[in-house]
């Protein structure tokens, strides 16, 4: 196989042409990983797959859960002799990603899927559909550094798919917007015609939402399992547990992901303007510049509301993920500062222990 069918571009050839100059690389072939299990991962080279652990001082050096391999990855392997296994040496820079905080009260980030190009943001044309939630997505997604697209599954179970649509068109923001049914194969050969060679996209949404029946319908066979989703409430069952990368047969990649329950916000940067460019727009019609748009006089944003321009639950929407951002920004914040001093004071441990 041609490994650029795998999504090997120049920027990772580069970094590739400078790492295979250290001698510690010297046995190493680059290998993307396609499936991640607790403490292994499945990657595909060239011309085999293998099942991979990071070498002991890769996590040994490792500093926190984000600098360990990811679905999307491009590593550095050495295979072990005589056995289908190899060892991850080196984690080449990736060129996206797509985070989110680790359920639960812990913070810290968790990988989705990496070196992607397209984020598909996967919601059904059911029960499922939800407008607040698709906000939520649209901000990660713009933080991924990947680009956006928005997919309505399941246009065969729906009646009124235009009033979707205008929902959907209407926090969208210039993201574009595809209609599917994997049963008819409405807008298929759309979605398909954008995986070009060597192209990367994941599949993100809810458990239900029909991800893994898409990947399926564009490989074109049975790859993913599936299945169906409860009755009363349109929910899915959590059928896909892991994160998987798909070759498709015309030369893209795509990563099937689990249905999240809960999408929490990892944001570095500020791609909340990205997905709330109408409440920005109006905002800088405030008369004050620091306006929070609660009570202030000359509120622009209000004046919308009033004026039927805004919808109230928008931008109530904004100042919840608002929050959850400002929030994430002070906790990482603290933890940065304690884990610098902790790299600190190991490597003067370290240094201490070489001079004696
Ligand atoms: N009518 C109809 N049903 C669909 C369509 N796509 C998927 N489904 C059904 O929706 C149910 C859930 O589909 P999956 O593909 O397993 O959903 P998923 O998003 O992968 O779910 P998780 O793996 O749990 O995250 C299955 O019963 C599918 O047959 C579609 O286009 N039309
Ligand atoms: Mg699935
Ligand atoms: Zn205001």
């Amino acid at each position: 196989m041609n490994i650029k069918l795998l999504g090997f571009t120049d920027f990772f050839k580069d970094q590739l042409t400078a790492l295979l100059k250290e001698k510690k690389y010297e046995k190493c072939v680059p290998a993307r990983v396609s499936l991640e299990h607790k403490h292994s991962y499945r990657v595909i080279t060239e011309n085999e797959e293998w099942l991979a652990s990071v070498s002991g001082l890769y996590a040994y050096e490792a500093f926190n859960r984000a600098e360990f391999p990811a679905v999307g990855d491009w590593v550095l392997v050495e295979k072990m002799d005589g056995e289908n296994r190899a060892i991850i040496h080196k984690l080449l820079d990736r060129k996206s990603q797509f985070s989110r905080k680790i359920a639960g009260r812990e913070i810290d980030e968790q990988i989705v899927a990496t070196n992607v190009d397209i984020v598909l943001l996967v919601m059904s044309l059911n029960a499922d559909f939800n407008i607040r939630r698709l906000e939520r997505y649209l901000v990660a997604a713009w933080d991924s550094g990947a680009t956006p697209i928005i997919v309505l599954t399941k246009a065969d179970l729906c009646e009124d798919i235009d009033r979707y649509l205008r929902e959907a068109k209407a926090v969208a923001m210039g993201v574009e917007i595809f209609v599917t049914s994997s049963y008819t194969g409405e807008g298929i050969e759309q979605i398909r015609a954008l995986f070009e060679e060597g192209v990367t996209g994941a599949l993100l949404g809810s458990s239900g939402a029909g991800k893994s029946t898409l990947t399926n319908a564009l490989y074109g066979n049975e790859k993913m399992e599936v299945s169906g989703i409860r009755e009363d409430d349109a929910k899915g069952r959590h059928t896909t547990t892991h994160r998987e990368l798909v070759l498709l047969p015309g030369g893209g990649c795509l990563i099937d992901t689990p249905g999240m329950r809960e999408l929490q916000l990892w944001d570095q940067s500020d791609s909340l303007s990205s997905s709330f460019k109408d409440i920005e727009e109006f905002a800088s019609n405030c008369r004050y510049r620091d306006c929070t748009h609660k009570s202030e006089p000359g509120c622009a944003v209000n004046l919308a509301i009033d004026h039927g321009h805004l919808e109230q639950s928008r931008l109530q929407s904004y100042f919840k993920l608002q929050k959850e951002l400002a929030f994430i920004e002070r906790k990482t914040n603290t933890q940065a500062k304690l884990a610098e001093q902790r790299k600190w004071k190991q490597i003067s441990k370290g240094q201490k222990k070489k001079y004696k």
